[in-house]
Order: structure tokens, then sequence, then C-alpha cells
């Protein structure tokens, strides 16, 4: 009941904060790389259109902030609006002239409060893809037929088990027909994303938007590199079944580690980490089945190690290490994790 509540209070905000975008002439939609950000930038597109604002996208990633940056600079819109990703601090500094909305769903950072900021973790915790949420508001809007942009959204971002969406193996049922999406968007830096948020504005249907991706060129390659590396990465894997911790070393022609992140997980138990060896620093990601909260284990890990930054959900969480100490970070992290899990 509490939940239910407070579900409404954060829908209905979203839906007042929709409101104030439309005042404008033109916006600028700005979306990470991930299915859940592209369908987010897809939903919020079709309402903005409707309702008479002239609309843009740009797709954004880590490593790419300056360059779109100077772009929006140059762009110069009445109005910007980040969904579904949280930049950083040099972004929004670099930005600080520009009119900003950040629409997201990861826990509240409190240096995004020079901007204006909504995210769902103010409301509610409860964790559900931002997809989810637009395509619940976007009623109001005059917006119908995007329930499988924000059930495409939940999918990948692996929170179907909080919507309605929900059935048992679902993750295991779907999955061959849900991949094709993350590939697309996982195998280049920003390109097949931009792709994506096209495919997704020009299609009405699940079915439709599935047909352009797997006919898509680009894809077909992907498909072809994924197969070839996941053996690699399985491989990899370095277990340690009495605390149900799997460690993977990854190494892919992907420019996000993510697609073979999400393959693994979503049918797993426990805990998953992947590391990326990147040359000049170590990229991972963090996943867990169970009940503890990898952000605090990580802002513990921050204070310890100052070249170590990361944060995200409780279950999910992306990192950074600028430099070799990989074997003595892990070992905190195992340290750390166990005191969690017990
Ligand atoms: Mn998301």
């Amino acid at each position: 009941m509490q939940k239910e509540i407070e579900k409404k209070k954060a829908l209905e905000a979203l839906k007042e904060k929709i409101k104030s975008l439309t005042k404008y002439n033109e916006v600028v939609i700005v979306n990470d790389y991930d299915i859940d950000s592209c369908a987010s930038a897809s939903i919020l597109w079709r309402i903005l259109k409707k309702n008479g604002v002239n609309v843009k996208h740009i797709t954004l990633s880590k490593g790419y902030e300056e360059i779109i940056a100077q772009k929006l600079k140059k762009m110069n819109p009445e109005k910007i609006v980040i969904v579904d990703y949280v930049p950083g601090r040099k972004f929004i500094d670099e930005l600080s002239d520009m009119n900003i909305t950040i629409l997201d769903h990861h826990m509240h950072e409190e240096f995004l409060e020079k901007v204006d900021y909504y995210t769902t973790m103010d409301y509610i915790d409860l964790y559900a893809a931002l997809s989810y949420w637009l395509y619940h508001a976007a009623k109001d809007f005059g917006i119908k037929n995007v329930e499988w942009l924000g059930r495409l959204g939940c999918f990948w971002d692996k929170c179907m088990e909080n919507t309605e969406f929900y059935e048992k193996d679902i993750y295991k049922k779907e999955m061959e027909k849900m991949l094709p999406f993350n590939i697309m968007t996982s195998f280049s830096q920003t390109k097949g994303a931009s792709k994506m948020v096209e495919i997704f504005d020009s299609s009405s249907s699940f079915e439709e938007a599935y047909e352009k991706v797997i006919s898509d060129y680009d894809y077909i390659h992907a498909k072809k590199v994924f197969d070839e590396e996941l053996q690699d990465v399985m491989f990899s894997r370095k277990a340690y079944p009495d605390i149900k911790l799997n460690i993977y070393f990854v190494k892919t022609r992907f420019k996000h580690m993510r697609v073979f992140v999400d393959y693994i997980t979503y049918q797993s138990e426990g805990t998953q980490v992947f590391i990326l060896n990147e040359i000049t620093r170590f990229k991972f990601s963090f996943r867990t089945t169970l009940d503890i909260n990898l952000v605090e284990i990580l802002r513990k890990l921050a204070k310890k190690f100052p070249n170590f930054t990361g944060g995200g959900h409780k279950k999910a969480c992306g990192a950074l290490l600028f430099g070799e100490n990989v074997e003595e970070l892990l070992n905190e992290f195992i340290k750390e994790y166990k005191k969690a899990i017990q």
C-alpha cells in the first residue's frame, strides 16, 4: 500500500517535469547507449513531438562527454534533457550556462542538484527502468502504444520482477528474442545506439523494431563477434562457490562489455564481477541476485582506493580503476563482500 502511494508520487512528479518540458520550442534529448536509455529517449521524443516541441536526439556514452558537450554548445538548444544517464561532474560544469534537465532512476547523486534533476529514487526505493516510468506517464500526454518500449527497457535493466511484466523464467524464455537489441547498441560507442533510437522512433511495435534490427548490416556483423567472444569470456571464469561469487575477465571488440555482463548474469544466481582491461584503466561491472547493497561496498572501496570510482544501483554497479592494483582491489572487494553476505 505504502509502495503504491510512493509509486504514484514518483509518477506525478515525472509528469510535472514532462509538462514543464512541453513549454519549450526546441529540446535536445541526450541518451546513453543502453536499451532503457534509447527506449526512454524514444518515448519522450513521442510525447514532446505530439505536444508541439521540435525534438532532436543525441547519443552520449562514457568517454564521449567532452565531444558531446562541445556539440551541445554549438547546437545551443533552448533545453537539454538527459535521460537515464549520470554524467560526470566535468560535463555538468562544462554546460553550466545551458538549460539542463536530467530524468533518471539511478541512486540520488548530490552533485547533480546543480541542474534540474529528477530521479525516481527520490520518491520510491523501487528499481524499475526509466522507460517504464515514461511509458506510464505517456498516456496523460496522448501517447499510446509504447508499452513494448517500457517492456524492453525493463528487460534489459533487469527489473521485470518489480513490474507487471514479470512472469516466471521470463529472462530465460525471452533472451533470444531480446538479445539482438542489446548486441546492436553495445557493439559501437554510440553509433548502434543512435540507430536504435531511430528504429524505435520509426516503429510502432516490438515486431517491427525487431525486424529492422536483425536485418541491419552492423547488427549481423556484431552478432558474429558476440558468438565468438562469448566462448572466451566463459572460459575466463574464476569461481568462488562457497561465497556464490564468480569473477570474469573480458576481452572484447564490443565497446560495451555490458552485452556479456547481461547475457551471463541473467542466467546466474549469486554475485558476478566482470573486469575489462582497457590498458589505461580497468572497467568493472558488478551484479548480484543476493540481498546486499553493491553501491555501499563500492563506496567503501573508493575510500580506500583513491584511483577507484563507481556507483549505480544496489544490485548492479559499474566502476573504473585507474591503475594496476586490480588484485589488491579484488581482495578488498571479497573482504567487504563477505561481510555483506553474512
Ligand atoms: Mn536505465
